[in-house]
Parts: C-alpha cells; structure tokens; sequence
C-alpha cells in the first residue's frame, strides 16, 4: 500500500493572510512662486531623494500640476507630507504636499 499524503498542505488551512497596512501616497502639488532649487532641496531633504530623482519629480509636478512623490504607511505619509509644506511655509512660500490612499 503507498504512504497515505496529507489532502492539505499543513498550515495552509488555517493560516490567515498577513494584514499590511493600507499606503498612502505623498503628492507635491505645483504653484507658481516657489523656486525650482528650493523644491529639489526639500524633494532630497525629507524624501532622501537623489538630486536627479528630486528634479524629475519636481519638473513633472511643475509641467502637469502634481506628482507622486513616494508611498509610505498613512502616519509616515502625513508626517513628511507636514514637514515638507512647513519648510515652504518656513521660507514664506505656498509650496503644498498632501496625501491620499492608494487605490
Ligand atoms: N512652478 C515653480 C516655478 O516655476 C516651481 C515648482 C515646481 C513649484 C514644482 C512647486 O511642486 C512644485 N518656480
């Protein structure tokens, strides 16, 4: 007689599926006064984006009115989104990040 083989693959079962955390993408809204270099500096500062990474983001957010900077958990997503804004704000400029769930 051959080995009786198990119907379900143990664990497979009965294991629930790992929750991740909904993400929340950061979004750099363009405006008409804030310098281009000032927004490639806060794009390295808070995001540690490259300088090449940070113009490309800056320049698509300046060309079509808003770009996707990153994806982070909602907490994280909000905290740089407030922290980039208050640097502009610091400077007396309108620069504006926000934030909203992914999909
Ligand atoms: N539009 C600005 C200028 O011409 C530069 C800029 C780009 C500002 C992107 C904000 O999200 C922004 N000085």
């Amino acid at each position: 007689q051959p080995p009786l083989r198990p119907l379900v693959k143990p664990g497979s079962a009965t294991r629930p599926k790992t929750q991740r955390p909904p993400l929340h993408k950061v979004i750099l809204l363009n405006d008409d006064y804030t310098p281009r270099e000032f927004v490639v500096g806060v794009l390295k500062a808070v995001f540690r984006m490259s300088e090449s990474q940070a113009y490309a983001v800056m320049m698509t957010a300046h060309r079509k009115d808003a770009c996707v900077v990153a994806v982070f958990a909602r907490d994280v997503a909000e905290t740089k989104a407030t922290a980039a804004t208050e640097l502009g704000r610091a400077e007396g400029y309108p620069l504006f990040f926000t934030t909203e769930p992914e999909e």
